[in-house]
């Protein structure tokens, strides 16, 4: 069962670019991948369904070519040359900590219990790049639901698989990223339902380059939250750690809210390219997604936690 969703604040004026066309034609032809993501017909539903999104999808090529994941190697291009061995199955998924049931799931069969759902989002890179895209996945919450939470589940920590044979900069000992990468989110963040797990992008299942086979995202924060590959989830009473907040506490804050007001030490948030475009745009609050999220910081001074 998929439901499509668009979780666009922006006034939607329904769009078909002619690259938004053939994009979803060139996916619709990938039926075979859509038996991956269980039993759902992914792509029969998905259709030709007009998205009635105001925003123009960046292409399959673009998001699955350019990418951060630091276990290939600091550059955009390591991870899509380097990741395609990836053994992403048999994959087991942990839930613990501060929990009433702890879990241990295996991905197949959570992906066929858990409706999966399409949701298009902005996603912004802390260093000043930007993409939309047509995420698969289900709510965090759904997931955290199915474990329980107690007065005690305060925060939640997310784990990326830990094996140097496979992420090759994990064996790298003069490295200064602390592996496992690791990422949290406050409880509230985390039930929020615009933080999702994605398991795949255009109706098709994730490659490895881009969190294969089960990675967060959270449309509204910097995209080093959005942890890749996951194998561990940990409810906790107290704030969690975050890999970039742990290397540089004074460039990237547990928070990590897209903030256009607070530059970056080395650069300014104002401003953000779209991957595939040439002009910069304005980079807007929580990345647009204010109306669903603000309420959440309401008392917080947001240059103090950033
Ligand atoms: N495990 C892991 N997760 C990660 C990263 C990483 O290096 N390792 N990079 C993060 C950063 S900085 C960004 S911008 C996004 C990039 O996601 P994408 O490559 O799918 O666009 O992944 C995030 N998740
Ligand atoms: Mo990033």
């Amino acid at each position: 069962m998929l439901r499509r969703h668009n979780y666009d604040l922006i006034p939607s004026s329904e769009i078909t670019s002619e690259s938004l066309y053939h994009e979803r034609r060139a996916f619709m032809k990938l039926g075979a991948s859509a038996a991956l993501l269980g039993t759902s017909p992914l792509m029969a539903a998905l259709g030709f369904e007009k998205s009635k999104s105001a925003l123009e999808l960046t292409s399959y090529d673009q998001i699955t070519t350019y990418n951060n994941f630091y276990e290939y190697g600091t550059d955009k291009e390591s991870p899509a040359k380097l990741a395609k061995n990836l053994k992403v199955r048999p994959w087991t998924l942990t839930v613990g900590g501060e929990v009433q049931k702890s879990l241990t799931l295996d991905i197949d069969s959570l992906i066929k219990k858990i409706p999966l759902e399409e949701r298009i989002y902005r996603f912004r890179c802390v260093e000043g790049w930007a993409m939309v895209v047509p995420w698969v996945g289900f709510s965090l919450a759904s997931l955290l639901k199915q474990a329980g939470l107690t007065s005690k589940s305060k925060y939640v920590e997310f784990e990326t698989l830990f094996d140097p044979l496979q992420f090759p900069q994990q064996s790298k000992s003069f490295g200064n990223i602390p592996f496992p990468y690791r990422e949290g989110l406050r409880i509230d963040e985390a039930m929020n339902p615009l933080t999702i797990l994605a398991v795949g992008l255009y109706g098709k299942e994730l490659l490895p380059q881009n969190g294969a086979p089960i990675r967060l995202v959270v449309p509204w924060k910097y995209g080093f939250k959005s942890i890749k590959s996951i194998v561990k989830i940990t409810l906790s009473n107290h704030q969690t750690r975050s890999t970039w907040n742990q290397i540089a506490p004074n460039e990237y804050g547990f928070y990590a809210n897209v903030n256009p007001s607070v530059d970056h030490p080395r650069w300014s948030q104002a401003r953000e390219r779209v991957l595939g475009k040439f002009f910069k745009q304005d980079t807007l609050a929580f990345n647009g997604y204010g109306n669903q999220v603000a309420h959440l910081y309401k008392n917080m001074d947001l240059r103090k936690f950033y």
